[in-house]
């Protein structure tokens, strides 16, 4: 367990860390010199349940932004105030902060006993008040001194019954690093309390934001060297990596496991103002946030109301200057630009918002269901809303999601994975359902249709699947025989495309003027004449009989019968494998076909572009590999011809 210190400066918070445990947190020059604690101390004694650490904090004014640093990452809270004294600015201060990082235990130390006894139940009073008022729980009030040593039994047992608050332990680790020094004959080393998930040595995590290797040389855990350490430690690691030094390490970095590094520079989060604020928070005020160790610059828009006032509560979205490590359900606690007063604070609700739409209704209702305190409520909760799908990835990286967790989530919720993302199974039954149901749709308005091809099915669905969620869902449909697939087209198996018997009629008239001079066909405006259609009536014609595979157009207004272009195709090969080049001219093709230059040039050009010929100069070798394109089967013993002469 970690317990950590708070009340205002000079109440006696290092002295009674050293009565409690022998040990001065109080390590720097400075600090001696001037008699107050400036940065972070620690300090550790042995009991019969384990190691108790402290973090021992400053509570000079100035210095609020290290407090809260420090207090971010413990347990229970030593709350320290000075009966000589009383409720000072900063133990106000430091109540806030502690009810806002959602430390709700503690003992509250009534120090200094010795100097006015008979204040001891007027402060206490002070502080139930206090408590009470900043909305944090009753908690055990305690005389003592740390010069006669009255109460520190008392003290050490009282703290001892807190228990250390609950952790995720099953997700990936995450240090918040607090400190960073270089140790003669080990290195660099990074102390914080490990929030979540284990560290083992060896193990490769990574430094982030400023994402760089590293691995896990040794560790201490509260203070003990240790193979493993578990959430809710203070750890010291012994890192190295490529790129690591000292410098590279800042107060609010996170040592993670790289499947959580993910450096953010928007968050949203709901956040209540403090009720004792003077004024309402203005849209995009400039405010100091902090989160874990870390410490930003950032802007603070309210989502779902025009402006927050003093006591409010709301959905806001926070820009930072620099990036920052976040997950869902982080703390934050934001003080004013000037860094004078903790203005309010709150939990992190999505720390990889989309950068558009911050306020539309969809959003909002979104943003409403993500706020649950766990991950597969949440999950549950917004995959009931439209569009009924969320990104797996970033969900599971928010939600700091390893495998095993991951599945469990998935089972909770319920939810699926379809591509990359996450869906209720309802939904993906819903959208299976609507595929067949609009191809069925189309089908019956569309019977000379070949079916839809998937784009168009999409931008009808509703929500707009992912093109890869869209893919997951077809490809599923396609194995379970309930769709089919023709070239771009999907339809249901029973539909085949079938004319009206008008266009049937013409249909016949068409093909049997094509098949008169099928080398060189009739180009679609003498068609539109001899079937007395206007000519863009034909031409839609011409283009609906190629959908279903009738004709293709080999150039503009060039429809050829299918069986003919396989034909054409097949006289090709059957040219180049009598040549000893093994290619084919075109004018030995015009020869064959006795269609004239220009018409012999648009289909050599057009099985160019399908792939089924490569151009050489003036001749064209023919890909044998490419004939099934056109319906062309070689024939056993029928010769080799084209590629395979040449390789
Ligand atoms: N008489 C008496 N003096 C105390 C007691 N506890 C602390 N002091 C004195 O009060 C002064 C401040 O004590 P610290 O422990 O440094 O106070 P602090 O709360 O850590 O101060 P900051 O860290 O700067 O906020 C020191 O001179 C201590 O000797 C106590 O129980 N009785
Ligand atoms: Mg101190």
């Amino acid at each position: 367990m970690i317990i950590g210190t708070a009340g205002h400066v000079d109440h006696g918070k290092t002295a009674l860390v050293k009565a409690l445990t022998g040990i001065d947190a109080d390590r720097l020059a400075e600090e001696k010199r001037r008699g107050i604690t400036i940065d972070l101390g620690y300090a550790y004694t042995d009991t019969p349940n384990g190691t108790l650490g402290f973090v021992d904090v400053p509570g000079h004014e100035r210095f609020v932004h290290t407090m809260l640093a420090g207090a971010s990452g413990i347990d229970a809270a030593l709350f320290v105030v000075a009966v000589n004294d009383g409720v000072m600015p900063q133990t106000r201060e430091h109540a806030h902060i502690l009810r806002l990082l959602g430390i709700d235990r503690g003992i509250v130390a009534l120090t200094k006993a010795d100097l006015a006894p008979a204040r001891v139940a007027e402060v206490s009073t002070q502080m139930h008040a206090l408590l009470a008022k900043t909305g944090l729980p009753a908690m055990p009030m305690l005389p003592v001194s740390s010069v006669t040593g009255e109460g520190i039994e008392t003290l050490r047992a009282a703290l001892l019954a807190l228990g250390p608050r609950p952790r995720d332990g099953e997700g990936h680790p995450r240090l918040a690093v607090d400190r960073a020094f270089t140790l003669a004959g080990a290195g660099l080393v990074v102390t914080g309390t490990l929030v979540a998930g284990r560290v083992r040595v060896d193990d490769r995590l990574m430094l982030s934001p400023p994402g760089l290797e590293l691995r896990v040389r040794g560790l201490h855990a509260q203070n003990r060297q240790a193979g493993e350490a578990v959430a809710g430690q203070r750890v010291a690691l012994n890192i190295v990596g490529p790129r690591l030094s000292k410098d590279a390490v800042t107060r609010g970095d996170w040592v993670l496991h790289p499947d959580v590094h993910a450096p953010t520079v928007r968050l949203d989060a709901r956040l209540r103002l403090l009720a004792d604020e003077a004024r309402a928070l203005r849209a995009d005020a400039p405010v100091h946030l902090h989160l874990g160790a870390a410490h930003v610059m950032a802007r603070v828009a309210p989502l779902d109301a025009e402006r927050l006032g003093p006591g409010d509560e709301a959905l806001v979205r926070l820009t930072l200057v620099h990036p920052v490590g976040a997950l869902a359900r982080d703390r934050l606690v934001l003080r004013d630009a000037t860094a004078t007063r903790t203005i309010g604070g709150g939990v992190v609700v999505d720390p990889f918002p989309p950068r558009r739409g911050r306020r539309t209704v969809e959003r909002l209702a979104q943003l409403a269901a993500l706020d649950a305190p766990d991950a597969a409520t949440a999950l549950r909760q917004v995959l009931a809303l439209p569009p009924g799908w969320t990104d797996a990835a970033s969900y599971v990286r928010a939600h700091n999601m390893p495998p095993a967790r991951h599945a469990e989530v998935m089972r909770d919720a319920p939810a699926v994975v379809v591509a990359e993302l996450l869906m209720a199974p309802g939904t993906l039954e819903a959208l299976r359902r609507d595929v067949v149901e609009r191809l069925a749709a189309h089908h019956a308005s569309a019977p000379d249709q070949p079916g839809l091809q998937p784009q168009r099915l999409r931008l009808a669905m509703p929500g707009r699947p992912s093109q890869t969620a869209l893919r997951a869902i077809i490809e599923a449909l396609l194995r379970r025989g309930l769709i089919e697939q023709d070239g771009p087209w999907l339809r249901l198996p029973t539909h085949r495309a079938v004319l009206s018997p008008r266009d049937e009629r013409i249909w016949q008239q068409v093909e049997e003027l094509i098949a008169a001079d099928r080398f060189r066909p009739p180009r679609t405006r003498d068609l539109a004449q001899a079937a007395a259609l206007p000519e863009a009536a034909m031409r839609a014609m011409l283009k609906r009989l190629q959908r279903m595979g009738r004709l293709i157009e080999v150039a503009p207004d060039q429809f050829f019968l299918s069986e003919t272009v396989a034909e054409m195709a097949e006289l090709a090969a059957a040219l180049a494998n009598d040549t000893a080049s093994g290619t084919v001219t075109a004018a030995a093709f015009r020869d064959r076909l006795a269609n004239g230059r220009k018409v012999a040039i648009q289909i050599l050009e057009f099985f160019d572009r399908a792939g089924m010929t490569v151009r050489i100069g003036d001749e064209r070798r023919v890909r044998t590999d490419r004939l099934g394109l056109f319906g062309v089967v070689r024939k056993e013993g029928n010769g080799s011809h084209g590629d395979h002469r040449r390789s």
